[in-house]
């Protein structure tokens, strides 16, 4: 379902989950007055990019912890199926990112939120991409010209399959901004007074965490 504008399609999708919606169930606001980040940080909505999120309902074999990457990887599928030499990347675990000669962008973002008991457990996927502008704001950030009616239905066609299959890192780290061997930084948000980390990356766990080799040996984040 389309609509014209929101808080956030992340709450509607919720309540459509709560309601019964079934698996595969979506909706997408042309734009949003309330888009929401990761740790209460703000998606900037302005009219024309993609907002959307797609109720995807679990149990208790799925990997969750593979769904956001899934997610990721769906966006970039979807995205090449329409621009196939747009270079989109995923930083890990949630950003859509353009690396060109002027760094690395921020074209897009996931949030997924798992809601519900065991039993009638869901997760809404929430994606943003800026398909028509990209917000000034203290970070780089990118717009990939894309056309949003177009890409919608692709989208929720990849993220579908995706959730469908196995995971598989391989496939993952081919559009994986970090490669084996790159310097990454990193802060442990549970506890940011003890400031920056460093180390290379290694590889993609098979939960879907970030494996890095830093001096004190092998990390998983
Ligand atoms: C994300 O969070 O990247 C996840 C964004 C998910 C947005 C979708 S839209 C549909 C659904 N409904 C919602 O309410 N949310 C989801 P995070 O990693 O926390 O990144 C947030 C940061 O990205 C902000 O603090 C800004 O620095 C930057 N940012 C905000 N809006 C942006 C935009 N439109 N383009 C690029 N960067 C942006």
């Amino acid at each position: 379902m389309i609509i014209e504008e929101c808080e956030s399609t992340n709450d509607l999708a919720k309540k459509m989950a709560e309601n019964g919606a079934p698996h595969g169930s979506w909706i997408s606001a042309l734009r949003q007055t309330m888009g929401r980040g990761r740790l209460g940080r703000k998606w900037l909505s302005d009219q024309g990019n993609l907002y959307l999120s797609l109720v995807a309902r679990v149990t208790d074999q799925d990997p969750l912890t593979w769904i956001p990457l899934k997610a990721a990887l769906a966006t970039v599928q979807a995205v090449k199926k329409l621009k196939s030499g747009v270079d989109l990347k995923i930083k890990w675990p949630n950003d859509l990112v353009i690396v060109d000669s002027e760094g690395v962008r921020k074209a897009g973002g996931i949030l997924c939120e798992g809601v519900g008991s065991r039993g009638g457990t869901f997760i809404v996927i929430g994606i943003g991409l800026n398909c028509k502008s990209a917000p000034q704001i203290d970070q780089p950030t990118f717009s990939l010209d894309l056309d949003v009616n177009l890409l919608r239905p692709i989208l929720v066609e990849e993220l579908l399959r995706e959730l469908e299959s196995s995971t598989n890192q391989e496939r993952y780290l081919e559009y994986s901004l970090f490669s084996r061997g790159d310097s990454i930084e990193w802060t442990d948000l549970r506890a940011p007074e003890k400031g920056t980390f460093t180390g290379t990356f290694e590889s993609i766990g098979k939960l879907g965490e970030l494996l890095v080799n830093t001096s004190e040996g092998r990390k998983s984040l």
